[in-house]
């Protein structure tokens, strides 16, 4: 799994640690055009071709037709809230990967979750 961590979000977890203010953090938080408090589904690796965007408030969101069993890359471009990528087995949730706020994921090869996933949801 290679998760990365994008720097402007990584300033506001500091500032939260630090006891700092939430204020503080940056007032654009967007992550390679996802928008914040937003996760961002993509078809193909690095956030190429069809996009589907969800409320970072949204607790499940199935994926629409041009990403489901297609997803290969994701961001979760909220500032504290924790997402899970997975799809349904035998009538049960199965999560794929997960992905704290503020990370993104270039390659979901690299999760073994390559064009499996069903829906995004809170973990
Ligand atoms: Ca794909």
């Amino acid at each position: 799994m290679k998760l990365h961590r994008a720097g402007s979000v990584g300033l506001v977890v500091a500032g939260v640690l630090g006891g700092a203010a939430f204020a503080a953090a940056p007032a654009h938080a967007d992550i390679y055009g996802c928008s914040t408090s937003t996760v961002c589904i993509y078809e193909h690796t690095y956030r190429g071709g069809a996009k589907q965007s969800v409320s970072g408030y949204a607790s499940y969101t199935d994926l629409n037709g041009s990403l489901h069993d297609r997803a290969s890359s994701w961001t979760n471009a909220c500032r504290s809230q924790g997402f899970a990528i997975g799809e349904w087995r035998n009538g049960r949730p199965y999560n794929g990967q997960l992905l704290p706020a503020g990370w993104y994921e270039d390659d979901l090869r690299t999760a073994g979750f390559n064009d499996m996933a069903d829906y995004v949801a809170w973990a």
